[in-house]
């Protein structure tokens, strides 16, 4: 049954996925490092003794934190231990193959020079340009990059989370300009970035700009052949976010997965979409005292393979402390994942969905290009035989380890058969690459 569809003005531009190189690439990258830094990384989740709970990158809005102190923190920003290159040797150890870093967060406090705020890293001790060395280091490893922009600042004058009087219409005017002015200053300045990350952008006095927010975006595409926009954007006309009045997503993939992953593929109707994921429950920015459970890198590579089963990208979260280090514990499962990705990427990049049904064992993935399927086994069976079951028409021809041995194989029943797995149960999931044949 068709559904009906109004006509809109500022809905999505596109019906399906983008089918251009600059998007296929973003598709391909399979892992990505979301990197969160700026002032918040100093209070590190503290004020004064107190311990805050929220995100660390939230604290300014802590009624425990004073406005004006937290304004002035960026006198402080002075982070002498941080070295762009050393950040972007273990990403590209770790096996991400784009980075997206916060040039502002919801603070306003810019890491570039931006000469529309003195709000920004030249004012501080620091002085230089973050995102340019940043840019600079992650793309001479041949990691692609895009900047994250939160819309909410709350440093703007101008800034308001809704209108409600002709003054504020008018502040809010100025702030409109001045977003305007960044976004293309970064493009400017940055221009080898991929695209745009955004966010704080669900507040009512922005998902009324949907015409000039809808016209931002067609002159920011403008400035770089294949930009890549998710949904979090623009709203339509009728306020709808992601998803436009019709049901049709906004912008080039959808941008709603935030610490939460799909059940199945028929959820995501077939567009692309990214996962962003932090390691402890919910920080994002640095928090000196992490509370609850944080995650471990076969869980952080089970969510990753699962994403890629269903065509989407994982994005790890990093947040380098207020002089520059990333964390112990951080480096330990960026190594521990980069350990894992050298033998066995393949089943990652450029790997989507293998066409069929999710079983016990792990993951399926299958290569884009080569059209090659892979088994990511996550759960193994206790007698050393996974368990695989084939669709009507298809048998299964051969499966072997990557770069190992050829795997005995028993047809249980039609379209059903054993793997004999050969290494010895560990805690290491393991890889198969899989042969099908045409028949019953
Ligand atoms: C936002 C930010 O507020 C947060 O600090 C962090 O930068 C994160 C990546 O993005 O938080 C969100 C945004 C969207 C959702 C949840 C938290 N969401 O869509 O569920």
């Amino acid at each position: 049954a068709k559904r009906s569809s109004v006509t809109l003005q500022h809905g999505a531009h596109r019906l399906g996925r983008r089918t251009d190189p600059a998007m296929a690439r973003w598709r391909a990258y399979g892992l990505g490092q979301f990197l969160h830094w700026g002032v918040y990384a100093i209070p590190g989740g503290h004020w004064k003794g107190k311990y805050y709970a929220g995100a660390a990158e939230w604290i300014r809005s802590w009624p425990e934190m004073p406005k004006e102190e937290y304004d002035n923190l960026y006198k402080q920003f002075n982070p002498t231990g941080f070295d762009a290159r050393a950040w972007a040797r273990q990403a590209k150890e770790m096996g991400a193959r784009y980075v997206i870093i916060t040039t502002k967060h919801h603070d306003g406090f810019c890491l570039w020079p931006s000469k529309y705020t003195s709000y920004t890293v030249a004012h501080s001790p620091y002085q230089k340009d973050v995102i340019g060395a940043l840019t600079d280091a992650y793309k001479a490893e041949g990691i692609d990059v895009y900047l994250y922009f939160s819309i909410i600042d709350w440093n703007h004058p101008g800034y308001r989370a809704s209108l409600n009087t002709p003054a504020d219409r008018q502040a809010y005017e100025g702030f409109k300009t001045f977003t305007r002015n960044q976004l293309l200053e970064l493009l400017e300045r940055y221009p080898a970035c991929k695209g745009l990350w955004f966010d704080g952008t669900w507040d009512k006095a922005w998902v009324e700009q949907a015409a000039f927010a809808d016209s931002l975006e067609t002159e920011l595409r403008s400035k770089i052949p294949g930009l890549v926009i998710g949904s979090r954007f623009r709203a339509d006309e009728n306020g709808k976010r992601h998803f436009d009045s019709n049901g049709d997503l906004i912008g080039d993939y959808e941008q709603g997965w935030e610490r939460k992953i799909p059940d199945n593929i028929q959820q995501l109707n077939g567009n692309d979409w990214d996962c962003v994921m932090t390691i402890p429950e919910n920080q994002w920015g640095y928090h000196s005292d992490w509370k609850g459970h944080v995650k471990t890198s076969t869980e952080l590579l089970e969510m990753m393979v699962k994403c890629n089963a269903m065509e989407g990208n994982f994005v790890l979260n990093f947040g380098p402390d207020g002089n520059g280090k990333i964390r112990e514990e951080e480096t330990r499962l960026a190594r521990e994942i980069g350990d894992w990705m050298k033998t066995n990427s393949e089943a990652v990049y450029n790997c989507g969905y293998a066409g069929l049904e999710k079983q016990d064992w792990g993951y399926f993935t299958r290569n884009r290009q080569t059209g090659k399927i892979y088994l990511t086994i996550f759960n193994r069976p206790v007698n050393g035989k996974v368990r695989v079951r084939l669709p009507a028409g298809r048998q299964l021809r051969t499966v072997r380890e990557l770069k190992g041995a050829t795997l005995k194989t028993e047809e249980i029943r039609k379209q059903e058969y054993f793997i004999e797995l050969k290494i010895p149960a560990g805690n290491i999931p393991q890889v198969l690459e899989m042969e099908l044949s045409e028949g019953s």
